[in-house]
């Protein structure tokens, strides 16, 4: 048997300068799972320049890809079915999980609601037995009484405790000097937890796992890490730590490692003044950046959100980093309402608490949330790649074009920093190299 897994990655501004390049990590747990079960199986990423091995016919081919790609997958799965008539289409991942219905077309086959590894590995026996067996957290085209194919929906299948298997690390391996977070290279992706237990209104994360939060096993975190000839460990989950016991758990860990790791992860701004006094400790643990939410100045917006944190300790949280020498990237959201104080406020606030690296996306609806839904009659298009965060999907209270001069105006900024300004020269002088093989 060979299964394809593909990535559809869509372009968006970003795309030119490519500021954050990852291997695409869920491919890399489902062919785990494949690796382990004996089957053949090829990595696609336009990304990293991987095609389809050509001469290979495959019996199935996974389509992934998140939210703007929604369309794209669509349309490969029809591009697939012409090119591989009577191979099995399977669509999965994040925008999958919560859109199932949006992936129903006569050109896939299979459609996953859940994102348990085991589900994975029941369809692909089922599919190697030819088995009419139905897989739990799997939708399914089936000829009803009338001969008519419909659509079977599953139930969510939930996890409950981690799977325990780690990605298979040889794209990694083979791409790892291509892998950047801004300045910092060679970066591998860990993923410890499932879902998130806060409940940030706009936010998508809080729904996957049918909004069950899995703690991470920071022992097992720690040893996967150990294995992976990497820089940096850019650990995804949504908070890397909820409470002061985590924290001391993972220092724990990783004190009783033979390694030394610099680590990036997420953390939310109440957890790091409320545990103020073990931030040199996380950071001698290795934990060099902290990404953090901080979504607006504003405490109206913030409770808007229902983000329980308070943006008056925002300027004391940013200067706890600094004294602790931990890098911090602050994610901030500005609205489609906004008028151009409120652009000013949050340049104002950047500019004061001297915030070197920051993103700004605009608010969007992502399919699947309340949001969208409520929404969904005023939205401005509908076309997925628009669901960037780079593009206005709701009417603005100013005129479009000066909404997005004052959203890219607070980017300028950003080029004084010196670790932007370090990623920019790599680049070039990456191009230089470029030029210079050839
Ligand atoms: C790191 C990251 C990125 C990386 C790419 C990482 C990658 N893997 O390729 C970068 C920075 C490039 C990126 C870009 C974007 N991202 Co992003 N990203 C993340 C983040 C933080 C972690 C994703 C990750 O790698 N997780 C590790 C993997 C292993 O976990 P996983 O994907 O959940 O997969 C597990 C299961 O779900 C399952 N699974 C996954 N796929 C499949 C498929 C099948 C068939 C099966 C059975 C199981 C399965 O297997 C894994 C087992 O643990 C998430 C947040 C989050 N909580 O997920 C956002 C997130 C995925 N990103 C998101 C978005 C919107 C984007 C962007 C569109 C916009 C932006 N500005 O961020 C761009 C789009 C890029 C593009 N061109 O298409 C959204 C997706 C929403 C959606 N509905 O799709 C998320 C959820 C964050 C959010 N804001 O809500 N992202
Ligand atoms: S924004 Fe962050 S903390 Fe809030 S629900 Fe989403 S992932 Fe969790």
């Amino acid at each position: 048997m060979i299964v394809f897994l593909k990535k559809i990655r869509i372009k968006s501004v970003f795309s030119i300068f490519e500021p954050v390049v990852t291997e695409p990590l869920e491919l890399c747990c489902l062919k785990a799972v494949l690796d382990d079960m004996g089957i053949e199986n090829y990595i696609s990423d336009s990304l990293f320049g991987l095609k389809e091995p050509e001469g290979k016919f495959p019996d199935a081919v996974v389509l992934t890809g998140y939210n703007v790609a929604e369309n794209e997958i669509l349309n490969e799965a029809v591009r697939l079915k012409s090119l591989y008539p009577g191979t099995k289409i399977i669509a999965g991942g994040v925008h999958v999980q919560i859109n199932p219905l949006a992936f129903h077309s006569e050109h896939i086959d299979f459609v996953f609601r859940t994102g348990r590894l085991d589900a994975f590995r029941g369809l692909i026996k089922k599919i190697a037995d030819n088995s009419s067996a139905s897989v739990d957290g799997v939708d399914f085209r089936l000829k009803d009484s009338s001969g008519n194919e419909v659509w079977h929906e599953s139930s969510v299948t939930v996890l409950h405790e981690a799977e325990g298997i780690h990605p298979d690390r040889t794209m990694f391996n083979r791409f790892r000097h291509r892998t950047r977070y801004l300045d910092k290279r060679n970066v591998a992706l860990i993923k410890g937890s499932t879902g998130c237990p806060y409940g940030c209104s706009y936010c998508f994360c809080k729904l996957l796992n049918g909004g069950n939060y899995v703690k991470s096993g920071y022992k097992s975190m720690v040893a996967e890490m150990e294995c992976i000839d990497a820089d940096y460990f850019w650990i995804v989950d949504d908070v890397l730590f909820t409470c002061r016991n985590d924290a001391l758990e993972f220092i724990d860990v990783i004190k009783k490692s033979s390694k030394n790791f610099k680590i990036i992860g997420y953390l939310r701004a109440d957890f790091i003044l409320r545990e103020k006094d073990i931030l040199p400790v996380l950071r001698n643990a290795g934990l060099e950046e902290i990404i953090i939410g901080f979504e607006s100045p504003s405490n109206d917006e913030l409770k808007e959100y229902s983000k329980t944190t308070d943006a008056m300790n925002y300027p004391e949280i940013i200067s706890l980093l600094k004294e602790s020498n931990i890098d911090l990237t602050a994610l901030f959201m500005v609205q489609p309402d906004y008028k151009a104080s409120d652009f000013f406020n949050l340049y104002k606030f950047i500019k004061n608490n001297n915030i070197d690296v920051y993103t700004i996306s605009i608010l969007t609806p992502i399919k699947g949330t309340v949001d969208y839904e409520s929404l969904e009659s005023s939205l401005l298009t509908k076309n997925p790649e628009k669901f960037d965060f780079l593009h206005l999907v709701m009417k603005p209270s100013l005129p479009k074009p000066l909404f997005y001069l004052l959203f890219y105006g607070i980017h300028i900024r950003l080029l004084k920093s010196k670790r932007i300004r370090k990623y920019f020269i790599s680049l070039l002088s990456g191009l230089s190299g470029e030029q210079e093989n050839i």
